[in-house]
């Protein structure tokens, strides 16, 4: 959603690279640029002017650090006030503390309030480990009960039966006495939205907040970030009127320009603690100003990639995967396994973007959806195929390649197209393979046989390199292949 602020960031920073000293002739060009970028992307003006005064300052003020330029000091300014101006660290909300914690959702109408809460509730009782009880407390519309009913079966989370005749507050209150008998740690309650801020709504959210008083709620608005300074305004209306613990934003997968990131934390005081973006359960991040600062400025995100992999990636499958790698062999089973390990990792341009310097080659690539697709083609033609022909793909012959086309609704082209790129992909595994059991490259000194390996005398090698191989010619995982 950054991408624009990206691009003309690094436009503006052309202007000092290149400089021996900042100076304040030469970052004034810069300067002006990155304040357009900024309003241009719908940050609030008094934020822009704060912010581009504050780096201006810091960038004068710098001395020179021997070794470093002035145009990676400078970023490293921008870096450093773009995460103040979005809060400094992450702070999540705090559970840990005795009794039952209340969570308020509360926003506008379509706002993704109830899509939040659902995955609020994924994220406690998987990683906070926590008993949630899901609350449908707008009584305004039934259909939204069903809504919050259907998405708690989907996760796996309680959801209150609630009595949509009684009053919001005497709904929680009843639900809160469930809570207790349940024995939960969390009660999340999903409220009714509206068009517009209105009185009626607010008196009741605050009546809500009060009579829970006693177990200290949290009250997290959920604000659309493409809505850009009306979800600034908004969230300012509803913290003056019910007290806000934290903000969400929503629907942050868009292309919301982002000027609400940037601004809403500033301009209400209130820390943004969730980054709603998507539709599926598990599309909620935490917000950490630093990591967004880093990746508007493409210094990437190898953190939060990391954290993705730790979270989403099955440590059975990687084992095995890893297993077979030791071992030179390569089959379309791990294939498969590593195109959902990408896949659970996110879209490929998302993963590609927390890459450090990634993000500016990926405007160049342009679109990868046909890349997505072709993988997407690739796993329906996988799905054809027996577990035996998955172990081993060279028993495919003429009859077995008829039928997986068939089954796959593809053609026998464009099968036997998947099993070629297959065989490369089996040639390049089992290089690397043998080069970590110790092949090494040839008359490379100190990369001979490492501790650990297995030494497999089949083991594959580059092709050319037979001169390592026992047999000149024996099997290795690609030998006489079926091609
Ligand atoms: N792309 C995207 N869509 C979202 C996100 N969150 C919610 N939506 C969609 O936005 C629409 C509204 O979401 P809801 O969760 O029903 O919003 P709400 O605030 O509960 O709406 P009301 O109860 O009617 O006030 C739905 O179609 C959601 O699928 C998000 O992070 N990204
Ligand atoms: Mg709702």
């Amino acid at each position: 959603m950054f991408d624009i602020l990206s691009d003309k960031f690094s436009n503006a920073f052309k202007y000092i690279q290149g400089k021996s000293k900042i100076s304040e002739e030469n970052i004034e060009e810069t300067l002006k640029e990155v304040r357009t970028a900024l309003l241009e992307a719908d940050v609030n003006f008094k934020v822009v002017k704060e912010f581009v005064n504050s780096v201006k300052e810091k960038a004068l003020g710098e001395k020179v650090i021997k070794g470093v330029n002035p145009g990676e000091q400078f970023v490293k300014i921008m870096h450093d006030e773009l995460a103040k101006i979005m809060g400094d660290a992450n702070e999540e909300i705090n559970l840990d503390r005795p009794g039952i914690v209340p969570i308020l959702i509360v926003g506008l109408n379509g706002q993704g309030k109830t899509t939040f809460s659902g995955k609020l509730a994924l994220h406690l009782k998987g990683k906070k480990k926590k008993d949630v009880l899901l609350v449908p407390a707008d009584t305004f519309r039934p259909a939204a009960k069903a809504q919050l009913q259907t998405l708690a079966r989907q996760i796996d989370v309680d959801c209150y039966d609630s009595d949509l005749s009684l009053s919001p507050k005497d709904l929680v209150l009843k639900a809160m006495e469930e809570a207790q008998k349940l024995h939960k740690n969390v009660v999340i309650i999903d409220t009714a939205g509206r068009l517009h801020v209105d009185e009626e709504l607010m008196g009741q959210l605050k009546e809500v907040k009060d009579v829970l008083a006693s177990y200290k709620p949290e009250v997290l608005m959920v604000a659309d970030a493409m809505t850009g300074q009306e979800a600034v305004n908004v969230s300012k209306v509803f913290h003056e009127a019910i007290g806000v613990t934290g903000i969400v934003l929503s629907k942050m997968d868009s292309d919301a320009k982002g000027g609400a990131a940037l601004s809403i934390r500033h301009v209400t005081g209130v820390p943004i603690r969730y980054v709603s973006m998507g539709e599926k359960m598990k599309d909620l991040e935490l917000f950490h100003p630093d990591r967004l600062a880093k990746r508007i400025l493409d210094m990437g995100d190898v953190l939060s990639l990391v954290e993705k992999a730790q979270e989403n990636i099955n440590e059975s499958d990687a084992e095995s995967m890893m297993q077979n790698f030791q071992k030179g062999k390569f089959t379309v089973d791990d294939f498969l396994k590593q195109m959902e390990m990408m896949n659970s990792l996110g879209s490929m341009t998302s993963i590609l973007k927390m890459i450090p310097g990634m993000g500016g080659m990926l405007r160049q690539l342009g679109d990868l959806s046909p890349a997505e697709n072709e993988m997407k083609k690739m796993k329906v033609i996988i799905s054809s195929m027996t577990k035996e022909e998955r172990q081993n793909y060279k028993v495919i012959k003429e009859s077995r390649l008829k039928r997986i086309a068939r089954g796959s609704g593809s053609t026998e082209a464009a099968v036997t197209d998947f099993l070629g790129k297959f065989k490369q992909m089996e040639q390049m595994m089992g290089g690397l393979s043998s080069m970590m059991k110790g092949g090494g490259f040839p008359g490379m000194p100190g990369m001979g046989p490492q501790k650990g390996f297995r030494q497999d005398p089949n083991a594959a090698q580059f092709p050319g390199m037979e001169g390592k191989q026992k047999k000149k010619g024996s099997k290795g995982p690609w030998g006489k292949g079926y091609f």
